[in-house]
């Protein structure tokens, strides 16, 4: 077993011995690993933050640490039992206390408690689907109270202007000579054609038509823990959760589980926007969340469902015009074959913002 991690791992009060630890996971920033303990007590998750994206880790400690609190409060005030399964749980330091990290003068790392008898799925059908859209919304609306103030982990994160003027600076820059490429000068271009419009939701901020709310920020399908009866358990990877877009979650949900591929197919001809799960999941969001929506909220997020593939896009594709910094790729062309797999689906929700509207407006 890996010394190092074993170092790691005894500065957390962990309630029994460890007997294994290894890769846990798919996510593209932190490195996470499982970590099985002795007897019956809890097994954890190890991960090392990747600080480099997270620069401010007290910050983010601080967000997931009062996010966590706030709403295992509100569980328990409910009668909630199964504590442990329902929301995220960070183990603090042996010594040092209240500390929820370790910095061994290199990296940041910390541990939360493992949720036994738990799925994670890449893809969902309606009826999960529709459960992750009533557990968002409550997710949301959970934190619409919080008292604390949450500071902004990665500053404007879902800021599409922002998103913008990376790309654009990495396309000056060419770091990575790759616009001599006719295929980068074509999605450069597809692009430019949109992002006016899909800056539009920053606009509506600054002339306070529009709120910002605590909200996840990273609303993958695969952030989300089902129970081995489909029941939703607990949102996880709260790194993300900081003020944004009710939009953002909505998004960015439909974003990986409408796709009819994953977000890094190939297989472009296969890319669609797939009705089914919208409807379910937009009929299970809208439930919890009508308690807090403004009606320009709700008129908004088919907008939403447009914005995501679009931000993501921009995002993979400055990404390689980088030369591939932020995101972990498995081969050199990875990221512009994300970049083409999310332009596509863009294409494929743009045709069907009527239909969304009507449907939205239905709820
Ligand atoms: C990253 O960490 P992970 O894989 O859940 C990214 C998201 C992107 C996503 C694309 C902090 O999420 O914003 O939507 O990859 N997280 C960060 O798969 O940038
Ligand atoms: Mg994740």
């Amino acid at each position: 077993m890996n010394k190092d991690l074993l170092a790691i791992l005894d500065r957390f009060a962990l309630e029994a011995p460890v007997k294994e630890v290894k890769p846990l996971g798919s996510g593209l920033i932190n490195d996470t690993f499982k970590v099985n303990t002795e007897g019956t007590a809890p097994d954890y998750v190890l991960q090392r933050i990747n600080h480099a994206i997270f620069q401010d880790v007290d910050l983010l400690q601080h967000n997931i640490q009062a996010v966590t609190c706030h709403i295992r409060a509100k569980l328990q005030a409910a009668g909630e039992k199964d504590l442990d399964r329902k929301v995220l749980r960070l183990v603090p330091l042996k010594e040092d206390s209240g500390k929820t990290y370790f910095y061994d003068g290199a990296f940041y790392w910390r541990v939360t408690v493992f949720i036994p008898d738990a799925f994670v799925y890449d893809t969902v059908d309606p009826k999960y689907s529709n459960f992750a859209g009533q557990a968002f919304g409550q997710f949301e609306a959970m934190l619409a109270d919080i008292p604390d103030k949450l500071g902004e982990t990665i500053p404007d994160f879902h800021n599409m202007e922002l998103r913008a003027r990376q790309l654009e600076e990495a396309a000056a820059a060419d770091k990575a000579g790759r616009m001599k490429e006719p295929e980068v000068q074509a999605i450069l271009a597809e692009i430019r054609e949109h992002v006016h419009e899909m800056c539009k939701a920053e606009r509506l901020y600054r002339e306070g038509k529009l709120p910002k709310r605590i909200c996840h920020c990273d609303t993958k399908v695969n952030n989300m823990m089902f129970d081995a009866n489909g029941n939703v358990l607990c949102v996880i990877d709260l790194d993300t959760v900081m003020p944004s877009f009710v939009f953002s979650d909505f998004g960015d949900f439909l974003r990986t589980a409408a796709n009819t591929v994953a977000e890094d197919s190939p297989e472009i001809e296969k890319v669609a926007f797939r009705k089914d799960i919208f409807e379910a999941f937009a009929k299970g969001y809208v439930s919890s969340a009508k308690v807090f929506l403004t009606p320009l909220e709700k008129e908004m997020l088919p907008y939403g469902t447009l914005l995501f593939p679009f931000m993501q896009a921009v995002r993979f594709f400055a990404d390689y015009l980088n030369g591939d910094t932020y995101y972990k790729i498995k081969y050199p062309e990875h990221n512009l074959v994300r970049t083409r797999n999310q332009m596509a689906l863009f294409r494929s929700v743009l045709s069907d913002m009527d239909y969304m509207a009507q449907f939205v407006a239905s709820l």
